[in-house]
């Protein structure tokens, strides 16, 4: 008798009880979800499974050859380098979903967010800011999603790590009396695969594994210090006044020498948990590390991928050290 197949809950791959060494092993058939799942979700275990992105594009090709709705997901802090990427895969409408918005200061005005990415003239039907964390504007992303739907199916894309089971989890627990327990980690790729989960008769939310950024930090850093680098809370910028000459140290991670330009000021939105200092640049942190010099203009931030960002005011050269694999780049300042 052939065995049915049976995907895990929590990252959609396929059950099997036959190899420990494989995805998708649980003890036995029965259980709903596997074993890594398990021990992420109960001892915050976790096992690193690569995804390739061709596999992801796949997906997204699948996802063009549907007319369904697509919510496109942003991480605020870690915004995509390329918008449009995603884009050339899917031609569906898409709404633009910004999300962790409670990571970035109170202070800073939805209206102000959302402005920055309209500035970019991209082809989105709509754009809303949001936090599932916090339950932050969800009702008003169902309204949008029943005032956009295209059909019964709306998938959430993005990147790894933006959120995306998280927003679903939070959409059925809102919205459904259906049981939904995807497995969130900070960790990338933690869904595997597609899943269809149904909200009601009229709606069914797929979840996607999500892009894999190679030049995100995460992938560089152990566990304990993903903890301290992923914010949980509100963002405090530390602002600094610099002259050239002088240099930042963030969380002994990255290293920022001030090499050109008048007094300026630097202000850092990382994690609250990451040590910021402030030294002359004959001070030897770090600099045996890999290192680009940067051209900043004028109101633009220098972006640390997976880390977050400084926002400087006047026009500056300056010297990054940071493992070789982080990427490293300018953008108009967001905030
Ligand atoms: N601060 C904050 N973190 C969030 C929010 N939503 C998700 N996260 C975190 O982002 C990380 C990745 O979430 P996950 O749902 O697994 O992302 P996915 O890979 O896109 O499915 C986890 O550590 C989540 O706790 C949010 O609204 N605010
Ligand atoms: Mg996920």
């Amino acid at each position: 008798m052939g065995k049915e197949k049976k995907y895990c809950i929590g990252c959609g791959i396929l059950l099997q009880d036959e190899n420990m060494m494989q995805e998708g092993y649980t003890t036995s058939i029965e259980n709903d979800i596997c074993s890594r799942c398990f021990r992420m979700r109960n001892y915050g275990e976790y096992q690193i499974i690569t995804k390739s992105n061709e596999e992801y594009i796949d997906i997204l090709k699948s996802v063009n050859k549907t007319n369904d709705l697509v919510l496109y997901m942003v991480d605020l802090l870690n915004i995509d380098k390329d918008l449009t990427y995603i884009r050339k895969y899917i031609n569906n409408k898409i709404i633009l979903v910004l999300n962790k918005r409670d990571v970035l200061p109170k202070s800073v005005k939805d209206s102000k967010i959302i402005e920055y990415f309209q500035k970019q003239d991209l082809d989105f039907q709509d754009i809303i800011v949001v936090s599932p964390n916090k339950n932050y504007h969800i009702d008003e992303l169902l309204l949008m999603i029943k005032k956009y739907k295209t059909s019964k199916n709306i998938y959430v894309v993005g990147h790894t790590n933006v959120g995306k089971s998280t927003l679903i989890n939070t959409l059925m627990k809102n919205y459904s009396d259906n049981k939904c327990e995807l497995t969130i980690s900070p960790l990338p790729s933690t869904t595997l695969n597609k899943i269809s989960i149904k909200l009601n008769d009229d709606l069914t939310l797929v979840d996607t594994p999500g892009l894999v950024d190679r030049g995100n930090i995460v992938n560089y850093v152990d566990s304990a210090l993903l903890k301290k680098i992923n914010p949980k809370k509100e963002i405090k910028p530390k602002v600094y006044q610099l002259k050239k000459g002088q240099c930042l140290v963030i969380g002994g991670l990255v290293r920022v020498d001030y090499l050109e330009g008048d007094k300026n000021s630097f202000s850092v939105y990382v994690s609250n948990d990451l040590q910021v200092d402030k030294f002359n640049m004959s001070n030897e942190t770090l600099t045996d590390s890999f290192s680009e010099e940067l051209e900043v203009g004028f109101h633009e931030d220098i972006v640390i991928s997976g880390l977050g960002f400084i926002k400087i005011v006047e026009k500056a050269k300056v010297r990054v050290y940071i493992n070789r694999n982080v990427d490293v780049y300018t953008r108009r300042s967001l905030i």
